[in-house]
């Protein structure tokens, strides 16, 4: 009985974000869902993103926190349009939480959006948004052995940003086994190290965003 309730109610996000997916492609906006662990440095790396790419293309955040509107503040302070939903407890965006703020956003307007989801590495593996690909920020500090311990997580992306290379050598976690450990779990995965608190490393990921851009029509 349990089971099959459970069953129902992830039959139903998955409609959801199917529909939202449906309403992306309407309007070929390209949405990139951002996943990792608190502190990984995935709004920094919105913030990276959205300075290097706003001369040539639109962008939109919505931000996932369980509280406050800081991570929003910080992307409109860099220029973008954020919109911060408040999960109030949930440990995860659900495909109905983005829904909602989907109708609130210009579709028309946005080329790319990004959908930071909360900071976890369990629970949004099994939400879908509705994005067209998902990416996972994973930083040097959280310790290389991260990849094995969560093996859905980076699964179900198809890229990740190993952040804060600016420690390496001064941390005792090494690139080299960040990169062999994620590719024990998922050797389709495009791994772009970066650091993104002084945005070097980051072009090949401007080159992925470009090419999912141009799948969408919206290279200019
Ligand atoms: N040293 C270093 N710190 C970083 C880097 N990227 C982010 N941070 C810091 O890591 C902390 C968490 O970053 P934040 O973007 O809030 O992470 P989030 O919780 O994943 O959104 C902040 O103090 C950032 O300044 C980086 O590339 N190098
Ligand atoms: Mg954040």
């Amino acid at each position: 009985m349990r089971i099959e309730l459970a069953q129902n109610v992830m039959q139903r996000h998955n409609a959801q974000a199917r529909e939202n997916a449906r309403a992306l492609m309407r309007y070929n906006v390209f949405a990139v869902d951002v996943m990792g662990a608190p502190g990984a440095g995935k709004t920094e790396l919105l913030e990276r993103t959205v300075e290097a790419m706003a001369r040539n293309v639109r962008m939109a955040v919505i931000e996932g926190d369980v509280c406050t509107a800081r991570d929003a503040r910080r992307l409109q302070e860099r220029g973008a349009q954020a919109i911060q939903i408040n999960t109030g407890g949930a440990c995860h965006l659900d495909a109905d939480m983005v829904a909602e703020v989907l109708e609130d956003l210009s579709l028309l307007d946005i080329d790319l959006l990004f959908i930071e989801n909360v900071g976890n590495l369990i629970c949004p593996t099994h939400f879908p948004s509705g994005a067209a690909e998902r990416v996972i920020v994973l930083s040097l500090p959280e310790g290389a052995d991260k990849p094995e311990k969560y093996p859905a997580m980076f699964q179900s992306c198809s890229g990740v940003l190993v952040n804060k290379m600016d420690l390496a050598g001064v941390l005792p976690v090494y690139p080299a086994e960040v990169v062999q450990q994620i590719g024990r779990v998922n050797g389709e995965m495009n791994i772009w190290p970066v650091c993104a608190r002084t945005g070097e490393g980051m072009e090949e990921w401007y080159e992925w965003l470009h090419a999912g851009l141009r799948r969408f029509g919206r290279y200019r």
